[in-house]
């Protein structure tokens, strides 16, 4: 289903939530939105074959619809391993399971409809925050990166996908107006874009790429890569 959430001039705009509308136009609102976005999720599915281990789990925190998960599942077929999806909406989580009920693959994938904050992380080989972390308080970040440095087993990796801003004002804007551009080629009008991004304010909160490097760094990943960029957006891969 199209995305027209924010079509109508005169809709009031509320602060934004992963409700049933929005699981209703989800792909197609996040594909026409974050550049890149199929190819993030297949590259990660091939950094989660490369990483993966024996008897561990891989946890793609914020699922969503299960795009990050699916994609692993089938790439990594025939490992033995566990994929563990999570996230807070249950509107995602059990359209999510719904999609999963058709699929034969061999590695299980468990549902689990709770707050990344609340969830223990152990035994992780891979763990996936595909623009998640953006939503988590900012007071709350540090502890959670730090839990997850904890959950990984030696070896492991935090992939991690983020809207970010830049401190040189040129760059920011600059990126921004790509952004909104790729969003207007896609089939979105000006005052959607507006819309969108008022009900975003305090809702999804974009850091600059030093502060993540800064924090996985405190926490203790030795070193962090960004293997993706595009426009505001970025991919990181920390690794324990
Ligand atoms: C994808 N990774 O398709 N606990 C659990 N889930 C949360 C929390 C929380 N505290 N806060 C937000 N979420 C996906 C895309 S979308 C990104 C991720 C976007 C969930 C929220 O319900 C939503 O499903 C997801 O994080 C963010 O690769 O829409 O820009």
């Amino acid at each position: 289903m199209k995305d027209t959430i924010y079509r109508s001039n005169n809709i009031s705009i509320q602060p934004f939530e992963f409700n049933e509308g929005v699981v209703g136009v989800f792909p197609d609102m996040i594909e026409r939105s974050i550049p890149g976005y199929p190819l993030t999720i297949s590259m990660i599915s091939v950094m989660g074959d490369k990483f993966v281990q024996a008897n561990s789990n891989i946890y793609d925190l914020g699922c969503s619809l299960g795009a990050v998960s699916f994609a692993i599942q089938q790439t990594i077929q025939n490992k033995k391993c566990r994929i563990v999806a999570v996230d807070n909406s249950e509107a995602m989580i059990k359209k999510c399971c719904k999609n999963n009920a058709h699929k034969k693959e061999s590695i299980e994938i468990d549902f689990v409809l709770n707050d990344i904050l609340n969830i223990k992380i152990i035994n992780a080989s891979v763990i996936v925050m595909n623009f998640t972390l953006q939503f988590i308080p900012l007071e709350e970040r540090k502890r959670l990166i730090k839990r997850i440095y904890e959950g990984l087993l030696p070896g492991g990796v935090l992939i991690l996908s983020e809207k970010v801003f830049f401190n040189d004002k040129n760059e920011d804007e600059a990126m921004i107006k790509l952004h909104h551009h790729m969003k207007e080629l896609n089939g979105y009008e000006k005052l959607e874009i507006a819309g969108k991004r008022k009900s975003l304010e305090n809702v999804l909160v974009p850091e600059k790429i030093e502060s993540h490097l800064d924090r996985l760094k405190k926490a203790g990943f030795e070193n962090t890569l960004i293997w993706l960029k595009c426009f505001n957006f970025v991919s990181m891969i920390a690794f324990k």
